[in-house]
């Protein structure tokens, strides 16, 4: 239990949060509208939990949600969070408008694969590249779900999807790689399926000053399960493919299709084509950008 928080006196295990998320708070026993087996929940009382642990300052940490599924996390998170949904794919760009208007902000960014690595690719590596305290969530579900479940940037090789009914042929783009790039400090990857993980990581992102990036691997059993097999991906080539119509079974296969980065170090190119590289990539701070633009306003203004 390192580093895991206290449950909260009236934790059920059923439905942990629900006196403290917003949803709950209005509607009484409201659980959720995601369908069963989305990881989305998971990471909505994830937050609502660190809100709660860290004693987070709304106005201080606010959320910034683009769009997708998951913008109706803003009904699980606490409800003291103060939530701001932005336009698709331009949730880096409010984040950095936040910090900038107040620099003791941190806000904190929750997007989607396709809103954060496809409509909004640009903005989100120009918030990278220039280090602008904050901290970007970024859901991969390995498709646009919310639109119907249409292949996105991130659909891995071969999968099935509502535009690639005879499967993906397009390379995938790797969130981390392009978080990396673009020169941000901290930069990890974890999964649902490993939510004491994801909190340490939150945790660290927190107390860090810059832009932290964390890729959240999550199932959308709807649209991607529901059309593809386990057998997805090239280790289990031979084995039989069973259809992912279950969150278990998303979950098992998520588990399955990560490799941890140091053993991902051992492996080949071909061995790791598909898969899922989890851990910590980089965690190097540097000169945050309000910082940095407040000592160049201070030599703008003659030094005072
Ligand atoms: C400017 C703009 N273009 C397109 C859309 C339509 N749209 C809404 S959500 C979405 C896809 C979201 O996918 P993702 O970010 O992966 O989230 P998910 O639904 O998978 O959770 C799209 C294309 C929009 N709302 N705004
Ligand atoms: S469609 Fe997929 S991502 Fe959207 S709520 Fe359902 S399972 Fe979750």
């Amino acid at each position: 239990m390192s580093g895991i928080a206290p449950m909260f006196p009236n934790e059920k295990p059923e439905h942990p949060y629900l006196q403290q998320s917003y949803g709950g708070k209005v509607f009484g026993n409201f659980a959720s509208l995601f369908c069963g087996g989305c990881g989305y929940g998971i990471i909505g009382q994830i937050f609502t939990r660190i809100f709660e642990d860290e004693k987070l300052d709304p106005k201080l940490h606010p959320t910034v949600i683009g769009i997708g599924c998951y913008s109706q996390i803003m009904l699980l998170v606490h409800e003291a969070a103060q939530k701001v949904l932005a336009l698709h794919g331009r949730a880096p760009a409010v984040a950095t408008g936040m910090k900038m208007a107040n620099p003791k902000m941190k806000p904190i960014v929750f997007s989607g694969d396709g809103d954060c690595l496809g409509i909004g690719g640009n903005h989100f590596i120009h918030i990278c590249r220039r280090n602008v305290d904050c901290l970007i969530m970024i859901f991969n579900n390995s498709i646009y779900a919310m639109t119907g479940g249409q292949g996105a940037p991130t659909t891995l090789y071969g999968a099935k999807s509502t535009t690639t009914p005879y499967t993906m042929f397009e390379n995938r783009t790797d969130g981390v790689k392009l978080a990396l790039a673009a020169g941000a400090p901290y930069v990890a990857r974890t999964t649902v399926a490993h939510p004491r993980t994801l909190m340490k990581y939150f945790r660290k992102a927190l107390r860090h000053k810059g832009t932290s990036v964390i890729e959240i691997i999550t199932p959308c059993v709807t649209y991607f399960g529901r059309k593809n097999l386990s057998n997805l991906g090239e280790e289990y080539k031979g084995e039989k493919g069973e259809k992912m119509d279950t969150g278990g079974k998303m979950i098992d296969w998520i588990k399955r299709n990560s490799v941890r980065i140091n053993q991902a170090k051992f492996m080949t190119d071909e061995e790791l084509f598909n898969k899922y590289i989890i851990g910590e990539f980089r965690y190097e701070p540097k000169p945050e950008y309000s910082d940095e633009y407040a000592k160049i306003q201070k030599i703008a203004m003659g030094g005072k």
